[in-house]
């Protein structure tokens, strides 16, 4: 069977048909010249995309789990996309994640899909892209996308969603980490899960007092809350599913136009960092310059950066 043909079924809600189309789109040396025409009109697509992001351990596949029957409940196509960049598919955190969410797997109207590194970062960008446009042309409503959230380039994934989850734990100091890392800037909404430990109504006084100050420096109209979770009990991701909704509907006003552009722009040079790290060869010739003190390595850097400006 052909892209086109899989792509017709998988948009009929064929999920073998979907399957295929994502191992394709994962594949290391796949080229997109047949596969990326088709999924050009993913940056207009209706598909709500949720980045759920945060330490390990603090409770983004449980909440996803969570968020699922949430979702399900509204009557709502729910997809899971859980990029691991550290885990190989049949590591202990990838199957982990099957199994806790195993309860969804009999349900056609919930689709889940593990994602693993392939060893380079722009290998991961490029597939997960791909993968989060197929998932957003094939008729889900609401499309999760889990990540671990302890480095810059595992932050990058969830910065091309329309609304981000981050995740702390109480008592972790993982919100006064989330503020010093810069994750603090990508949240659209905070979520201290495990509000059943003790301590957690501190970690929220905490994260609203850096909230607030942030936005005493850079007023904005959408205000970061900071919601509690109890993802392992039933209903425990109320707040949280009433935040994204807030959220959703603030981007319905006339943000969400803004934000796909953003979107857009650091996934195009998501790709194209990916294209260019495959493709830059350092001509031996700058090596030769740079032995012989004629440049500097930084010059012979810069020259490098200059011949592929257009
Ligand atoms: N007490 C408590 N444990 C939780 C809660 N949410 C998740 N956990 C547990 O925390 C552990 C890590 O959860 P997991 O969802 O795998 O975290 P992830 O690594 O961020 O995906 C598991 O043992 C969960 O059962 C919660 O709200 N309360
Ligand atoms: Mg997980």
């Amino acid at each position: 069977m052909n892209l086109a043909d899989l792509f017709a079924r998988a948009r009929q809600h064929d999920v073998r048909a979907l399957s295929r189309l994502l191992s394709i789109a994962e594949s290391p040396d796949v080229s997109m010249s047949e596969l990326g025409p088709m999924l050009a009109g993913s940056i207009a697509s209706a598909t709500h995309v949720v980045g759920v992001t945060g330490p390990p351990g603090s409770g983004k596949s449980t909440l996803t789990g969570a968020l699922i029957s949430a979702y399900r409940k509204q009557g709502l196509r729910v997809a899971v996309l859980a990029v691991d960049p550290s885990s190989p598919y049949t590591g202990g955190a990838v199957l982990g994640d099957r199994i806790r969410m195993i309860e969804h797997s009999t349900d056609d109207g919930v689709f889940i899909r593990s994602m693993a590194s392939r060893g380079h970062l722009g290998g991961l960008a490029t597939a997960s892209l791909a993968a989060i446009a197929l998932l957003s042309l094939t008729g889900f409503d609401i499309l999760f996308v889990e990540t671990v959230g302890v480095g810059q380039s595992e932050i990058e994934i969830v910065e091309i969603s329309d609304t981000t989850l981050v995740l702390v734990s109480p008592n972790s100091g993982d919100g006064i980490q989330a503020v010093k890392a810069g994750i603090f800037e990508i949240a659209d909404i905070f979520v201290v899960n495990k509000a059943d430990q003790p301590n957690a109504d501190a970690t929220v006084r905490e994260l609203r007092t850096a909230v607030r100050l942030a936005y005493a420096q850079t007023p904005a109209d959408w205000r970061t809350p900071v919601v509690t979770s109890i993802a392992v009990k039933t209903d425990g991701a109320a707040a949280v599913v009433g935040a994204i909704e807030d959220h959703r509907g603030w981007l319905d006003r006339g943000a969400r136009v803004e934000r796909r552009r953003a979107t857009t722009a650091t996934a195009i040079r998501r790709l194209t960092i990916a294209e260019f790290s495959r493709r830059l060869r350092v001509p031996d010739v700058l090596v030769q310059q740079v032995e012989r003190g004629e440049l500097d390595m930084w010059e012979a850097a810069d020259s490098l950066a200059k011949g592929s400006e257009s």
